[in-house]
């Protein structure tokens, strides 16, 4: 079979809740990946930032192996010897008292949606089902009915009504609007450090440490979502490290699987997770040995390969190299470690065109919304890889224009 057969499959059988390039990849080894036909490419979009550590790492591949011939699932009805070891090596690696694991970001999210709302009516003293929880115009926080409820696209909101009530939206970057936004009944400000699909949108400098400051002068919790930029992706451990800002809650997900398996976390204070009693929250797959081994393994790569700190120097050559681009095509490129977008012009036509162009080129990445290409290479990535991408990247500038 070639891309054109598995092409057409996955015309007929599938789904199309996706418009995706038609590389049909068989293959992946670090920083590259293989289609059917054999071409080779640079990944610079690591599966939306899970697979920071690389595809097929190793020492991933061994651990999922040797805990895949002793123990995948027990469901939290018993115990297992995996979870207990990743609770504590996330609370040490962050600071945190008390994690609560789930599999999808969404679910993560949720389940900080569903802990910010009991501490509200358990420790604020906000009148039941009166707790609201303010998000950010643009936001992306997954796709249940009850996250699409307090996002400001339409495409992912669109025909999936009615929606959870108790969210107030207000503009990204802008602290009066926190303040005006703040009531009583508030019990949580949940915000992307960077909003990734929104199109690398940074906010304001001061933005994120003021925002905290204000909600802990209301007795209101910070929440990061830190599920695409945590875990090195901006150069630092969590993308709030860059302002200090040291948020009451934090959800983690993506490449803490490693890009083997589906897993994240609500990190928080024993106040804040420590709401939860036996029975009121969990899920099938939560904390399962399998999921917990990988996760350990994803968190040590990442120490040990020194990853962060590769993002942050890695992430500084290739934007400075990027913005010396002369194009007309070009409104402006921004990004924080290893998370860079460059916007174009209206009148450019389009960002899927240049990640088309960009894919003959043997390098693949993908638009956010209309106009902004994203780069998010694996972590691991090396200098020299960089300047092979840009080269690229120029040479399609310079043939679009
Ligand atoms: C898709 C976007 C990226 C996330 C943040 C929570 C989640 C995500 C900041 C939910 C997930 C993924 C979802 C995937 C494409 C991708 C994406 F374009 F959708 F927005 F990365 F930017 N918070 N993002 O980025 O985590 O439930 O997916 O594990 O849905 O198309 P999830």
């Amino acid at each position: 079979m070639d891309s054109r057969d598995y092409i057409l499959l996955e015309e007929l059988y599938s789904a199309q809740n996706y418009h995706p390039l038609d590389a049909v990849l068989t293959k992946g080894k670090g920083i590259w990946v293989w289609d059917v036909e054999g071409r080779k490419y640079l990944d610079f979009l690591s599966g939306y930032s899970a697979v920071n550590q690389g595809h097929c790492h190793p020492r991933l591949i061994k651990v999922v192996k040797d805990q895949a011939k002793r123990l995948t699932l027990t469901s939290r009805a018993f115990r297992n010897d995996q979870w207990p070891l990743l609770a504590k090596e996330l609370c040490d690696l962050t600071g945190f008292d008390m994690v609560l694991p789930m599999n999808s970001g969404a679910e993560s999210i949720e389940t900080a949606i569903k802990t910010a709302r009991k501490w509200a009516y358990k420790v604020k003293g906000v009148p039941k089902d009166k707790a609201e929880i303010i998000a950010c115009a643009n936001n992306f926080h997954g796709r249940t009915v009850t996250i699409v409820s307090f996002s400001t696209e339409s495409l992912y909101r669109n025909d999936f009504g009615p929606f959870t009530p108790g969210f107030v939206v207000i503009p990204y970057g802008d602290i009066d609007a926190l303040r005006q936004a703040i009531t009583p009944y508030t019990a949580a400000f949940l915000v992307e450090p960077v909003q990734a699909e929104a199109g690398i949108l940074i906010p304001p400098p001061g933005y994120l440490r003021e925002a905290k400051r204000i909600c802990a002068e209301n007795n209101v919790l910070f929440i990061a979502d830190e599920i695409q930029t945590g875990l090195g992706r901006t150069g630092r451990l969590f993308a709030c490290d860059h302002e200090e800002v040291r948020p009451d809650m934090v959800v983690i997900g993506k490449s803490l699987g490693g890009g083997y398996y589906p897993v994240s976390a609500t990190l928080s204070t024993r106040q804040i997770l420590g709401v939860f009693k036996p029975g009121e929250h969990g899920s099938t797959f939560g904390g399962n040995p399998l999921a917990c081994a990988v996760a350990r393994e994803a968190l040590r790569i990442i120490q040990e390969e020194k990853l962060i700190e590769n993002a942050a120097v890695a992430g500084s050559y290739l934007l400075d190299r990027l913005k010396k681009i002369k194009s007309r095509h070009i409104k402006e490129v921004r990004g924080l470690g290893l998370l860079i977008g460059i916007e174009l012009k209206p009148e450019a036509g389009g960002a899927r065109r240049f990640c088309e162009e960009l894919k003959k080129d043997g390098l693949l990445c993908r638009e956010t919304h209309e106009n902004v290409i994203r780069f998010a290479p694996p972590l691991i990535i090396k200098q020299k890889d960089l300047s092979w991408a840009y080269k690229r990247i120029k040479k399609v500038f310079k043939q679009l224009s």
